[in-house]
């Protein structure tokens, strides 16, 4: 088992007893690592998707230290016993970080309260990174949230697809097809419109939060794709998440229905920790995030299915076209609620300059 020796290769305290895989991530092999003194979690990192681990590493410290000592931030990188913060095993390479004790994660919210929270908790983690030079952060993953690139790799995809992949999801390459114009639109909208690139998470799914104590205090972990982007694409991707009654990959999309509750309460957070470091553009551009982001994680969700699923992990072969379908089908309510979205967030930021 080759993380009983990548664990040894860390600074950590105490004997090593016992290692469970840990986590619903999509990307990594995440470990929770019990020893005599406390537990870590080690992760082997997806080289893969994340082809330049220096930087990606050197990203997560200089946001780490910057958070240094504000309330909701408890990520803890343990450097190996070289001081490096990541270590080359035999087949790949791993990190670890102190684990985060008496906190909870959730796939979806259980009541107003914790989304509530978590608006304050990814609104707080844009305000506390307003200062950080965008510079101090590499793009890692280049175009990230960039439609018009997802849609080149897309048409590449398709175009290399089997009859059978292409027959079997006809009905989603059309709903695909209908929304292509509206959200390249969207997209060099942000761009013509003069919008701020901001250091944002942008990987703003619930569960990238733990909850922790009894007060329940939001603390935002995956640093992975910290990047330059902008503040709509962090609160359109937790609203995909958050205001969704389904679960990310539900097969009845009956169950797939917009919980306004927590739209407004994520909203509220989001916007009592942000209104005043928004420019008046930028909450402008909040509404129709939800939607361009359920989007673009559904398109994601459907190229790698006719791809072969080579990106995300995958529980059986139909995974990601499940997800896509459920993406598709809350991308649409999210459309059918655009003016409602638009007023709420109105309300919230109202004088905002
Ligand atoms: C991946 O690592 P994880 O599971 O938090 C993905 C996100 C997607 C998400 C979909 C680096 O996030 O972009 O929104 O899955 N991360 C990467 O659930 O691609
Ligand atoms: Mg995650």
């Amino acid at each position: 088992m080759e993380w009983a020796n990548v664990i040894n290769q860390f600074a950590i305290e105490g004997e090593v007893l016992s290692a469970e895989l840990f986590g619903n991530g999509h990307i990594h092999q995440t470990f929770k690592v019990s020893t005599s003194d406390k537990p870590y979690l080690l992760q082997e990192i997806n080289e893969e998707v994340f082809a330049d681990v220096p930087s990606l590493m050197q990203n997560i410290q200089a946001v780490s230290e910057h958070l240094k000592g504000t309330k909701g931030n408890a990520l803890e990188l343990v450097l190996t016993k070289q001081g490096q913060p990541y270590y080359e095993g035999q087949a790949g390479l791993w990190r670890v970080f102190h684990f985060v004790g008496n906190s909870k994660s959730y796939d979806q919210p259980t009541d107003g309260s914790l989304a509530e929270l978590a608006g304050e908790g990814f609104g707080e983690f844009i305000s506390q990174l307003a200062d950080l030079p965008l510079a101090a952060v590499s793009e890692t993953i280049p175009d990230f949230h960039d439609i018009c690139w997802r849609f080149r790799q897309w048409d590449e995809t398709k175009g290399n697809a089997s009859s059978q992949k292409l027959e079997e999801c006809v009905d989603e390459i059309g709903f695909v097809e209908s929304q292509r114009k509206k959200m390249e639109a969207y997209f060099k909208g942000l761009h013509e419109n003069t919008l701020p690139l901001r250091v944002i998470h942008n990987d703003t799914k619930l569960n990238n939060i733990l909850f922790v104590g009894e007060q329940q205090m939001p603390c935002v972990v995956d640093l992975d794709t910290v990047m330059p982007g902008y503040v709509a694409f962090d609160f359109g991707d937790a609203i995909r998440t958050i205001a969704n009654r389904a679960e990310e990959d539900e097969k009845d999309l009956a169950k797939v229905q917009f919980e306004k509750v927590f739209f407004e309460r994520f909203a509220k957070g989001f916007a009592a920790k942000t209104i005043s470091v928004f420019t008046k553009k930028e909450v402008e551009s909040l509404a129709f995030a939800p939607a361009y982001m359920t989007f673009i994680m559904g398109l994601r969700f459907l190229t790698d299915y006719l791809g072969g699923n080579k990106y995300y992990s995958i529980k059986h072969e139909k995974h990601n076209l499940v997800r896509a379908k459920c993406q598709f089908a809350f991308a649409q309510v999210l459309h059918q609620n655009i003016s409602y979205i638009t007023n709420y967030i109105q309300s919230m930021y109202q004088g905002n300059t």
